[in-house]
């Protein structure tokens, strides 16, 4: 593993609670190429909400943000070309199980979205009933033939197979498809306002977050753009529901951010790392 920066300038290494790690990984299809450059971008933008020198304040508020948090930064899974991309899967989910054994909460940056298959493979391995909340335009749903390989738009149909995954709770899905497959009972699709009906009572979250959740107007920086979409605000929410209901928040992932396809000013990276502030204060919860 290797990195040169930390996210917001936290230390580096595994003694925090919240483990930063990147994967920059983006052969989940042949069109998710781009986001491989996605930890490296962030973390280094980052250096603009550094913690080294305490916490981060807000001016609309006044208040300290990320005061107290417990997080340090593993650095990156780098992925080798001399392995097959089964096998790094494999690695990933080898070393991440690990961390989860010793009841650490794994906030990982992609990469694109096949990258949380391991992951939720991971979690299902260690943990008793756990839930997904899925912030995305696609399901990631899709018919498996004999010979289908995971890919970033169908890794939830391989991960639906783990019995300790209890539900998936998808948010802003709205694309089209020309394969509809039946969806199992476990995956569900709310509306924004209703979605907090479908949350499992007293089973931990995992969340994971496609940046084409969002509305490409305000998230431009992503392969497959689906107009309307989620708002920062809505995302805000989400997050304060989820702290509402009590459950813990066991891990999180941010993916398919490509910054070839961001603004100039690189407006999504930013606005992933403003989002990434009150997301990790919500993973430091419980
Ligand atoms: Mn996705």
């Amino acid at each position: 593993m290797s990195s040169s920066l930390e996210l917001f300038g936290c230390q580096s290494g595994d003694q925090g609670r919240i483990l930063v790690c990147g994967l920059p990984f983006d052969y989940g299809s042949s069109d998710s190429q781009g986001c491989r450059q996605a930890p490296y971008i962030l973390r280094s933008l980052s250096h603009w909400y550094n913690l080294s020198e305490g916490p981060l304040y807000s001016l609309r508020t006044h208040q300290p943000r990320l005061e107290g948090v417990s997080i340090s930064d593993l650095g990156n899974f780098e992925y080798d070309n001399d392995i097959s991309r089964s096998q790094y899967l494999k690695d990933v989910e080898k070393e991440i199980s690990r961390y989860i054994q010793r009841k650490k909460k794994i906030l990982s940056i992609g990469g694109d979205h096949l990258v949380t298959l391991p992951i939720l493979k991971a979690i299902a391995q260690t943990h008793s009933p756990y839930q997904v909340v899925q912030i995305d335009a696609h399901t990631d749903y899709k018919t498996l033939y004999k010979n289908t390989q995971p890919t970033n738009a169908n890794f939830m149909s391989f991960a639906c197979k783990e019995k300790n995954l209890k539900r998936v709770i998808q948010i802003g899905v709205r694309a089209f498809t020309s394969d509809m497959p039946m969806i199992p009972r476990k995956i569900v699709k709310p509306e924004l306002s209703s979605w907090t009906d479908y949350i499992l009572k007293d089973v931990p979250i995992y969340l994971t977050i496609d940046t084409d959740g969002f509305d490409p107007l305000i998230a431009p920086g992503v392969n497959y753009p689906e107009i309307s979409g989620l708002t920062w605000d809505d995302f805000n929410g989400i997050l304060e529901a989820i702290k509402d209901s009590g459950n813990e928040m066991i891990g999180a992932d941010w993916v398919e951010y490509n910054a070839e396809k961001d603004y100039k000013n690189q407006v999504t990276a930013h606005s992933i790392l403003t989002n990434l502030i009150p997301l990790i204060e919500c993973l430091s919860r419980g």
